[in-house]
């Protein structure tokens, strides 16, 4: 393949690193903890980390609200070991992408005490001011962390933006110097040797707050090219935009070549299929495995040669799969297998969120003083006052909130699951002591050595990286079948998405050749009379 980029061949493993690993035994994990384990990474195969948020933060929402992009929180280490980090990588072929947080600020980044200072203050139109309206707040903008998204500044009357938290102030990008600033801080990183940038919320940047215009702006894309241009398009980096709500047609906006933006996008449409039309992310309802399919076979086939898929069922946002859509207790094993087929022998470039490899799980509350997640506290608090009974939302948080995928790593059996000697800043979940990574090493038929596995597979076949995708659509609901095929090769992937077995009548689909993958141990893939156990999956190479 001429033109081929080393994401599109990539595996990238997310670290969360305040949950990854402590080094010193103060609960929170730390860059040291990160390096001590780059050894299980490459052993893993992985070729670039995403690194969520290591500046320094007041930790509002947990990193996510940086107060100085040039500095590392105290909390996780130095810029000495951030440098260590990244060299160190390095020598092990991994590359070090960092997350880019550039919709808004911490309410304690020297820009915004300035700004506070008053209407004159040089730093003023970094942010987003607006004059009261009828003694009240400029319009009806919503932060996604509750509440309305303007928040009133005594101090001169007006009111300032925040689609966060309003400790979350958000940056005025059409101030062509808080352009300037951002470009300039990559290039602080990109000068360090980084791999590239995953983008917070980058959607959102060109904005229209007067016009309630928050996704998708219409200087959104001028934005990008400005960056591409003026910072990273020099370097042989991947960069993935996080947006929420896109659809192919935009997508390929981000990610086609020939516009000279990004390399590829987080696209979140499977991830919404289990919230009521209309409602919040807390609001459910039960997946439909057929919608899945459809969604996840529209974008494989949709970008065309004009995008590339990021490949996900995980992040630091969202609760673990296996719990989500699969069996965390029966099934455990198999049913975090059967997503990692699924996905990783797609086209696209896969991401794994930490403990994901090794099968964690969600973690249940049983009382709200038991989360740590500031969109979780203060949906609960909103709920509470509209009257929702304390049961319900306790249960919408137990399948949706953040706090499930932040639990620390569980490691080995000692305690606090070896995350830390200390007091750990949210709970370990219990299971750490049937479900860790040394048990994981241990046992060849576990989640890990699966996730190995299809990492090497991507590494070693072609196919797996570039060829055509098909979805079988003659199949009942639950099971996912798809096709591969390149270069007169061709792969069948299947997937049996529930806890019943299931046989399947397919005489049209030839003669099944080597047996590539799977999470059961079989004699034969026989498409006459398939015969499918709870949750299997497997992928074989047609004759
Ligand atoms: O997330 C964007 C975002 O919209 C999420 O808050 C999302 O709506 C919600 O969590 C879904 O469960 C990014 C980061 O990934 C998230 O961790 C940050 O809190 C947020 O931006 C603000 O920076």
């Amino acid at each position: 393949m001429n033109n081929t980029k080393w994401w599109q061949t990539a595996v990238i493993y997310q670290i969360y690193p305040r949950s990854f690993q402590d080094s010193d035994g103060d609960g929170i994990g730390d860059l040291r903890g990160i390096i001590n384990r780059l050894d299980y990474l490459e052993q893993l195969g992985i070729t670039a980390i995403w690194l969520s948020p290591v500046y320094k933060s007041p930790n509002d929402d947990n990193g996510y609200d940086i107060s100085n992009y040039q500095e590392i929180m105290s909390e996780f280490g130095t810029m000495e070991d951030m440098d260590e980090l990244i060299e160190r990588a390095k020598l092990r072929n991994i590359r070090i992408i960092m997350d880019l947080v550039v919709n808004h600020t911490s309410d304690e980044h020297p820009w915004f005490i300035e700004a506070r200072k008053g209407k004159d203050n040089p730093y003023r139109n970094y942010y987003i001011w607006r004059d009261p309206v009828n003694g009240g707040v400029p319009n009806s903008l919503r932060s996604t962390f509750s509440g309305s998204a303007w928040e009133f500044d005594e101090a001169s009357g007006q009111y300032y933006l925040h689609l966060f938290s309003r400790r979350q102030p958000d940056l005025n990008w059409e101030n062509s110097k808080v352009r300037q600033e951002v470009w300039d801080m990559m290039n602080f990183w990109l000068d360090k040797g980084v791999g590239g940038f995953r983008m917070d919320v980058i959607d959102l940047v060109g904005k229209i707050p007067d016009q309630e215009i928050t996704g998708n702006g219409p200087k959104l894309h001028e934005y990008l090219q400005d960056m591409n241009r003026e910072t990273f398009g020099k370097h042989d980096v991947l960069t993935v935009g996080e947006t929420w709500g896109a659809t192919p047609e935009v997508a390929k906006l981000y990610s086609d070549p020939d516009r000279n933006e990004l390399s590829m996008v987080f696209q979140f449409e499977h991830i919404g299929l289990d919230q009521q039309d209309g409602g919040e992310k807390w609001d459910l309802k039960p997946l439909d495995v057929s919608e899945l399919k459809q969604v996840l076979a529209k974008w494989q086939t949709e970008l065309g040669n004009a995008g590339w898929n990021s490949l996900f069922w995980n992040n630091h946002d969202l609760p673990r799969i296996v719990s989500r859509w699969g069996d965390d207790k029966q099934y455990r094993v198999q049913s975090s297998k059967m997503f990692a087929i699924l996905l990783h022998l797609m086209k696209g470039t896969p991401y794994i969120y930490q403990g994901e490899e090794i099968g964690m799980t969600n973690y249940p509350i049983q009382e709200i003083s038991e989360a740590q997640d500031i969109e979780t506290i203060n949906m609960y608090q909103e709920r509470i006052a509209e009257g929702y009974a304390k049961e319900d939302i306790i249960h919408s948080i137990n399948v949706k909130g953040r706090d499930n995928a932040r639990t620390p790593v569980q490691w080995d059996h000692s305690p606090n699951g070896g995350f830390t000697t200390g007091e750990p800043w949210l709970h370990v979940n219990p299971n750490y002591k049937e479900i860790n990574m040394e048990a994981n090493l241990k046992d060849p038929d576990s989640v890990f050595h699966c996730y190995r596995k299809l990492i090497e597979l991507r590494k070693n076949n072609p196919i797996v990286v570039w060829g055509d995708f098909e979805l079988l659509t003659r199949v009942p609901d639950q099971v996912f079948m798809y096709f591969r095929r390149y270069e007169g090769e061709t792969w069948l992937v299947t997937a049996n998405f529930s806890r019943e077995a299931t046989t399947l009548e397919l005489p049209e689909t030839g003669q099944a050749g080597e047996f590539i993958i799977g999470n059961y141990t079989r004699d034969d893939v026989d498409f006459k009379q398939l015969q499918l156990q709870p949750y299997e999956a497997f992928a074989v190479k047609l004759a």
